[in-house]
């Protein structure tokens, strides 16, 4: 299991329920998600940000019938997602991953992951000359990001959900040269791949 213990069950099978369980080295519950009721049918838990808690996490599953039909037959599928899409941490500013510098016609892009629910990922980039700048967030999925813009002082100069393509993110400033930060998150503490690029406009 990766560290900081998410995962994604997907069950197969009519009629079926799943429930998730993440149990504790001591059998304490540290989490269960609600059951989920197929056809077709997916739950999905993360167990906190607490780095040693990997190793000590049992994760358990339970199927059941929705009613008292018995099932004849199911398939159960458990993922774990690849919790290092980034160098983490990278949750405050003063974790911030250098992107680089920016001037007049240099694009600088990287991608990245909200994993678990509730991640943030801050980025720090410097601003050479006056620019109108656009900070934009994409993916090949469909995604919920937030972005927010931070001048040097740490102090928010904008900050957008909405604003690019479908749900993705963009905000458009004009810049003077000095250190920024980059703040992307999840709307409503969910998780998301994103690409997040910086260019002049
Ligand atoms: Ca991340
Ligand atoms: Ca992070």
């Amino acid at each position: 299991m990766s560290q900081r213990g998410s995962g994604r069950w997907r069950g197969l099978g009519r009629g079926l329920g799943v429930v998730a369980t993440f149990f504790d080295d001591r059998g304490r519950v540290i989490v269960q998600s609600p059951p989920a009721y197929c056809p077709i049918c997916a739950v999905e838990i993360g167990a906190g940000r607490d780095p040693g808690l990997a190793e000590k996490i049992r994760a358990a599953l339970r199927a059941e019938s929705e009613s008292l039909e018995p099932i004849s037959g199911y398939i159960l599928a458990i993922s774990f997602p690849d919790l290092d899409c980034d160098e983490e941490p990278n949750d405050s500013p003063e974790e911030a991953l250098d992107i680089g510098v920016l001037t007049s016609g240099v694009e600088l892009t990287i991608s990245g992951c909200i994993l678990p629910g509730g991640d943030v990922d801050y980025y720090a980039v410097v601003v050479e000359e006056p620019l109108d700048v656009v900070v934009e967030t994409s993916g090949s999925g469909d995604g919920d990001s937030v972005i927010s813009l931070y001048d040097g002082e740490k102090e928010e100069i904008a900050r957008d959900d909405d604003g690019g393509e479908g749900t993705w993110s963009k905000i458009a400033e004009l810049l003077e040269p000095g250190a920024y930060y980059l703040k992307v998150e999840a709307y409503g503490g969910g998780t998301i791949t994103y690409d997040l690029s910086v260019a002049q406009a």
